[in-house]
């Protein structure tokens, strides 16, 4: 396979003046006929006139209304074409009823639906599908079906066939259609300068009723990039549709917004908290990229942390101003440990611009979207909200309407702020988690802290440069007064030191507040210190942080050396539980423990060689132990958080995330009756899903598991947190018996991604089932995903990073997994999404 360089890049010969599309729609037939005017871009030397297209059967093509015989050539094809404009007519065939890989057009029951980004157009119609490339569209769509829909607004409609016209200059993979059997949620919002916009969710029948809080979410959406950002939605009619088979969460094409219906439909019966929390969020990022995705977009596949590290960040503000700052933060720093820490640790680590790739649907990542956020995170810390702000208006109007670079994104703020941000550039180019040790000396009243960092060397990347690291420190003096409120410390050096004076006593350091860099705090201190800091500081991450450093040494310790766990930690948990001035969620994180992939990169990282089997066990000690501990204050913190008629609001939850988590240590002390009897009495999922998890984490609820998927059979959304429950919870040493049983199950098909992701997503995240010494879950996902790269490249390749991790463990399983690899790459006509990933992970 070809890799495709950043350095590379030329633009295209042609520019489009306008795009038309007819569709004839069939399920194994479909018609696709366009009228494309291209014109020659005098920005472009390279005149190749060169169209992509895959799978596509040509029925004609004509340049000016003369038929010609077009070249086919890998990928696409290319044809002689005049010098100066010109309209290029094809009609080509193809089959969505056969499409697996859910990319281009394909059906999901019964009914079209679309999926371009990022390569997908070019199954649809011979096309230049590059993001620079943008056009206005107009649509129309055949077909004997009560709805049909593009991108854009409706220009008429009749009896079977309805015609779109986007006004937006537009790349094609924001292209979309969907045709089916729909009912629409509707609504309006009236934007801020008076434009009526009409709303739809459009759902299969039956799902109607499961529309309202995406709804809210959306005019929330709506409002919120107005107030905050002056950013106005910019149609007649804004549609989002629910589709079962879709390879990610949702998709951002203009004025149709494409979900998993995993990530939109909720209901109180079948949604828990965190599906609405999820939900919401997806809803604001997909919106938001009307704006930073859409009007403004990339030039090149490379730019993508343009478009998704932005839009996650404003969805990530967006979220904490609904809910909880403090608790949204710890929530996200959770996530980009868990999988982008994980990744720049590993073969995949990558640059959050990377310089090459072969098949770029494997750069969705972590890197690009989580980390991608903290860099514009960082940004902001160092220019402050309001240079923050006039940067971004900088930007919308600079290049409203155009394909643009990191580098434009930068140049803005460099103009609005007059900052060189040269250096701080490196953190688009620098693969890799920066270490920062930090020492401290205490003089006379002044309190020097040095810093320095090192960034590992990641695949193809050594010699790393000192970086721009925001970090912001407050002091604590003894008596727990903050006597130095949050300042941020603005680290270029490879060693730098900072000073405060006129100190009266030693204070104790909140270092990293908020986690204001993406990076590893390494610094010498002792438990105390930590409880103090759990005690005083007045920074809720760093609150919280303390008390998850508290939890990780002592397991680390009960792992590595076997001892016991000091009351020093059961103690200041216990404090953070009761105190009831704390928020309910947040007590739920504090009492959460470190997950057991968190455990082995650590170890990894100290220099031994994680066992998973010890890890579990050492996890399951801490949890009876804490159990036992705290057996006092859990019933009554069990009854003091019942909430009453359930709302999916940030109170709420937080109430019952606290509730349940005590429910579960209280499981393992009561035989589950406390959970059973939630069980029976619950009128929501989250408690109901709960307490089935309870159980089962105490190794019972083998009734009410049957009695739930008799309940939910029906249900897809529901059985797939079924299938999930089950191999999560299953031990280390049944794990991979639990999931190949139910990959047999009737209801299980690898021909829906989330079905798919339920049992073996699950599998692979339950780490010491998955690392069993048998071996066993390895050959299973390896014969899983050698099987589901015929049918879905996408998701077999995302889900190879399941052994990503795999040079932290011992020799034994390095060369089981190197085994599986191996097989993998071995399978004929595999993938070009698989191939590259599964030879990064091995080399
Ligand atoms: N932009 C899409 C992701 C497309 C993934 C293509 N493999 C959803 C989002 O980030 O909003
Ligand atoms: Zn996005």
């Amino acid at each position: 396979p070809q890799t495709i360089y950043l350095k590379d890049y030329t633009p295209f010969g042609y520019r489009i003046e306008s795009v038309d599309l007819t569709f004839r729609l069939h399920p194994t037939a479909t018609r696709v006929i366009s009228k494309i005017v291209f014109a020659p871009n005098p920005e472009a030397t390279d005149k190749r006139f060169f169209l992509h297209g895959e799978e596509l059967e040509l029925i004609s093509a004509t340049v000016n209304g003369d038929p010609i015989t077009p070249r086919l050539v890998e990928g696409g094809l290319e044809a002689d074409v005049p010098e100066g404009p010109f309209i290029w007519e094809a009609e080509v065939e193809i089959s969505p009823q056969t499409n697996t890989a859910l990319e281009g057009l394909y059906m999901s029951n019964g009914m079209y639906s679309t999926q371009c980004e990022a390569e997908g157009f070019r199954k649809i119609t011979y096309y230049p599908d590059r993001p620079d490339v943008m056009a206005v569209f107009t649509v129309r769509v055949e077909g004997d079906l009560p709805v049909l829909l593009s991108n854009g607004n409706p220009v008429e409609r009749g009896a079977g066939f309805a015609v779109w016209h986007d006004p937006w200059p537009k790349p094609s993979y924001l292209f979309a259609l969907v045709a089916g059997e729909l009912i629409n949620h509707p609504d309006t919002f009236t934007t801020k300068s008076g434009r009526e916009v009409e709303l739809n969710i459009w759902v299969r029948p039956g799902d109607e009723d499961k529309c309202a809080f995406g709804m809210e979410a959306l005019k929330k959406s709506m409002k919120w990039d107005e107030d905050t950002y002056g950013r106005e939605y910019d149609l007649d009619i804004f549609n989002i549709v629910a589709v079962d088979d879709f390879n990610m969460g949702a998709m951002e094409n203009k004025g149709l917004n494409i979900f998993n219906s995993s990530c939109v439909l909720t209901s109180k019966e079948t949604s828990t908290d965190a599906n609405f929390e999820r939900i919401e969020g997806i809803i604001a990022h997909e919106y938001f990229h009307n704006w930073t995705g859409n009007r403004i977009t990339c030039r090149d596949w490379f730019q993508l942390c343009l478009k998704e590290g932005l839009t996650v960040y404003r969805d990530q503000m967006f979220s904490g101003d609904m809910r909880s700052h403090a608790v949204k933060r710890i929530e996200e720093v959770m996530i980009l440990r868990a999988r982008q820490f994980r990744e720049d640790n590993g073969p995949l680590a990558h640059p959050v611009r990377p310089e090459s790739f072969v098949e770029i649907n494997n750069f969705y990542t972590a890197t690009v979207y989580e980390k991608g956020a903290e860099i514009i995170g960082m940004l902001r810390r160092l220019i402050g909200d309001e240079a923050y702000r006039k940067g971004c208006d900088l930007y919308f109007d600079r290049h409203d309407g155009q394909a643009v670079t990191i580098e434009d994104w930068l140049k803005a703020f460099e103009d609005a702020t007059g900052r060189d941000l040269a250096q701080f550039k490196q953190w688009y180019s620098q693969a890799g988690t920066p270490r920062l040790k930090m020492e401290e000396s205490w003089d006379d009243g002044t309190l020097t802290l040095t810093f320095t960092q090192s960034t590992p060397p990641t695949p193809g990347q050594s010699g790393k440069k000192p970086q721009v690291i925001p970090i912001a420190v407050g002091l604590i003096s003894p008596n727990g007064d903050e006597v130095v409120p949050t300042t941020v410390l603005e680290m270029t050096e490879a060693q730098q030191s900072f000073t405060f004076e006129g100190l009266g006593a030693r204070p104790v350091a909140s270092v990293l507040r908020d986690f204001s860099a993406p990076v590893i705090l390494e610094r010498e201190i002792d438990n105390d210190t930590r409880a103090f800091l759990l005690a005083h500081d007045t920074d809720p991450f760093q609150k919280w942080e303390m008390g998850r450093a508290l939890a990780k040494d002592t397991l680390m310790s009960m792992i590595v050396k076997g001892t016991k766990p000091s009351f020093a930690y059961l103690d200041a948990i216990k404090s953070v539980l009761v105190d009831d001035g704390l928020d309910p969620a947040f007590r739920a994180l504090s009492l959460g423990l470190p997950a057991q992939d968190d455990l082995a990169q650590s170890l990894f990282d100290a220099g031994v060689t994680p066992d998973p089997q010890r890890i579990f066990e050492a996890r399951e000690e801490l949890r009876h132990l804490l159990s036992a501990h705290l057996r006092e204050v859990l019933p009554a913190l069990y009854k003091e958080n019942e909430t009453g008629a359930f709302v999916p609001d940030a109170e709420g939850s937080g109430k019952r995330s606290l509730r349940l988590a005590v429910l579960s240590l209280l499981s393992l002390r009561d035989e589950g009756v406390t959970a059973r009897a939630l069980y029976k009495r619950a009128d929501n999922m989250t408690e109901q899903a709960g307490a089935l998890q309870a159980l089962l984490s105490a190794g019972l609820g083998t009734e009410e598991l049957q009695a739930f998927e008799a309940q939910w059979k029906g249900d897809r959304l529901v059985m797939d947190k079924w299938f999930t429950m089950q191999v999560a919870s299953a031990v280390p040493e049944t794990a991979a018996q639990v999931a190949e049983t139910l990959s047999r199950h009737p209801a299980f098909t690898n021909k829906n991604p989330n079905r798919f992701r339920a049992v073996f997503g699950a599998l692979s995240a339950n780490h010491a089932g998955f690392h069993h010494e048998s071996g066993a879950a390895y050959r299973l996902l390896a014969d899983q995903l050698i099987t589901l790269d015929a049918i879905n490249p996408q998701i077999t390749a995302r889900m190879s990073g399941a052994f990503e991790t795999w040079k932290r463990y011992d020799a034994d399983r390095q060369d089981m997994i190197r085994a599986e690899l191996e097989r993998i790459l071995a399978t004929p006509g595999l993938s070009r999404d698989t191939t590259e990933m599964v030879s990064r992970i091995l080399a």
